[in-house]
């Protein structure tokens, strides 16, 4: 008898038969999003570099995608993915990472990269907690939330990243959790088509530190927790303010045609080069 392959199995690496993830874990949702969007487009893994840091999340390309990978320092793969696009400006640059690393050591490269707008895709898997290190605050943490940094509860407010990285300037801008993985999959394939920086933040449950310590509970406790608090922007926006309070708005933040970093760099060498002919 012979057992099937699963159909992302092309995308991986033959000998890496075992994740870094804890049981439960959103980060394989958010892995198999980001797979099954570069089947979906006709990808090859030739057609991408994938860049990450530190942390949990940054374990999702990096050994699994049987591909150029890098594994960068904490906070750094933004700065990496824009030296590799300027370098390789027909590859795809995915980054892959978490919260703390792409918004606390990590938020100056996310918001001047969106300013820039050079053409990466960044998938932020946000589980509003440092998971890897052990449950401490991240910028993305809710207030009142006890973690080991805040025993006493949270006090600061958290990023609404999505807004944020809008506001800075991205060309494309999606959210949703890993309770919508077909809608997360399908903002990746917009954000791989997009010529211009694009970020899709993947809400995502880390059982182990921020389900514990915020009292939701288990994966699928967190998972329907997802669903429920869930409000697409269309509603949100024929609501009063005050009623989407406390909800997590998901959908498009941006989407817009702008002048991209690497394609005007070119064009510039290309001038530049003509001058001195
Ligand atoms: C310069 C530096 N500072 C701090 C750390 C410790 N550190 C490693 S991962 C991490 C936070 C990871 O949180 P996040 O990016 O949200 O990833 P998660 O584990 O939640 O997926 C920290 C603080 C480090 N490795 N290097
Ligand atoms: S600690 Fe949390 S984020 Fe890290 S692998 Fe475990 S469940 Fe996932
Ligand atoms: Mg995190």
């Amino acid at each position: 008898m012979t057992i099937p392959l699963h159909p992302l199995k092309k995308f991986t690496r033959p000998h890496v038969t075992r994740t870094t993830m804890c049981p439960g874990c959103g980060n394989g949702i958010v892995a198999a999003a980001i797979l099954r969007a570069i089947d979906k487009l006709g990808l090859t893994m030739d057609d991408f570099v994938f860049v990450s840091g530190i942390g949990c999340s940054a374990w999702i390309p990096s050994p699994l995608f049987d591909a150029d990978t890098l594994h960068t320092t904490h906070g750094r793969p933004v700065a990496f993915a824009t030296g590799v696009k300027l370098g390789l400006p027909e590859k795809n640059v995915l980054v892959a990472s978490g919260d703390g690393d792409l918004t606390a050591i990590g938020g100056n490269h996310l918001i001047h990269a969106a300013r820039r707008n050079i053409d990466i895709t960044v998938v932020l898997v946000n589980n509003g907690i440092y998971g890897m290190t052990g449950g401490q605050t991240a910028p993305t943490t809710p207030r009142g939330v006890m973690t080991i940094t805040n025993p006493y509860g949270t006090l600061e407010p958290p990023f609404d990243i999505a807004p944020m990285v809008a506001a800075a300037g991205a060309s494309y801008v999606a959210r949703w959790t890993t309770a919508h993985p077909r809608r997360l999959e399908q903002a990746i394939v917009q954000g791989i088509q997009k010529k211009g920086f694009a970020l899709i933040e993947a809400v995502s449950q880390c059982p182990v530190q921020f389900g514990r310590v915020s009292g939701i509970g288990k994966a699928v406790d967190i998972l329907k927790y997802f669903k429920e608090k869930s409000l697409s922007l269309k509603k949100a926006s024929r609501m009063p303010l005050e009623d989407t309070k406390g909800r997590i708005l998901v959908g498009e933040f941006a989407d817009v045609e702008k002048p991209e970093l690497s394609s005007q760099l070119e064009e510039l060498r290309e001038r530049l080069r003509e001058e001195v002919a």
